[in-house]
């Protein structure tokens, strides 16, 4: 199975980029990281929106064929290569772990969206502070939630292996601090992502994509 992975450097991409180097080690799966330059705009190029018509990263490509969605990518993943343990396999545990995966995706993920870029959902400057003042606020509480769930985490979400809410746990803490959290005030939170930014495979994505835990920047 050839398998291609278009990604950008600390975006949601980094958490099928996990699932992949999770299944690199476990079963020796192979695959292709494809850069995308966001700031480029490579992700809105009529080749790319032809793979993703939401121009946007990720996209798993599967001997040719696109795969968009971040749940959909890691069930994929995840059913291809259970050597490497990503979701839980018992039904119920399984349905349990994607109903977290999907509200991080749908609901956390886009809250950050409207922190970051608030001219997507308002047009004069004043209501795109007033949405990203309200979003800051959301954001912190559901980091709040999933610092209540890592407190559970030994060492890593579901037990011995890093998986795929590793991955978005880890990224959703580092997008707080661009929404101005600072990551001392969470320190439940902040020392399971450190654990998590420890894992080798984690260790090898942060490597390859060049990011860090560096993004909250005190105010002056
Ligand atoms: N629900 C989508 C979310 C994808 C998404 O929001 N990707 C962002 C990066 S984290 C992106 O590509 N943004 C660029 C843009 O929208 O222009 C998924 O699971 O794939």
């Amino acid at each position: 199975m050839k398998l291609e992975l278009y990604y950008a450097p600390g975006a949601c991409s980094f958490v099928p980029h996990v699932a992949l180097e999770a299944a690199h080690a476990a079963a020796g799966a192979a695959f292709e990281p494809r850069l995308v330059k966001l700031h480029r705009g490579e992700h809105k190029t009529p080749e790319y929106l032809a793979m993703n018509p939401n121009g946007q990263v990720p996209v798993l490509v599967v001997d040719g064929r696109p795969l968009n969605q971040i749940v959909a990518i890691c069930d994929f993943i995840d059913r291809s290569f259970p050597q490497a343990g990503l979701l839980p396999g018992e039904p119920w545990a399984r349905a349990q772990a994607l109903s977290q995966l999907a509200w991080m995706n749908n609901t956390v993920h886009p809250t950050f969206t409207h922190v970051f870029r608030p001219s997507d959902f308002a047009t004069s400057p004043e209501a795109q502070a007033d949405v990203r003042m309200a979003a800051m606020a959301r954001y912190r509480k559901y980091l709040e939630r999933i610092q209540a769930w890592t407190s559970e985490a030994s060492p890593y979400w579901f037990g011995a292996r890093v998986g795929v809410h590793d991955a978005y746990a880890f990224t959703l803490f580092r997008w707080g601090g661009f929404a101005g959290i600072d990551p001392q005030s969470m320190p439940g939170y902040r020392d399971y992502v450190q654990r998590v930014m420890a894992a080798p495979v984690v260790a090898a994505v942060l490597e390859r994509e060049r990011i860090k835990l560096d993004t909250y920047k005190p105010a002056a």
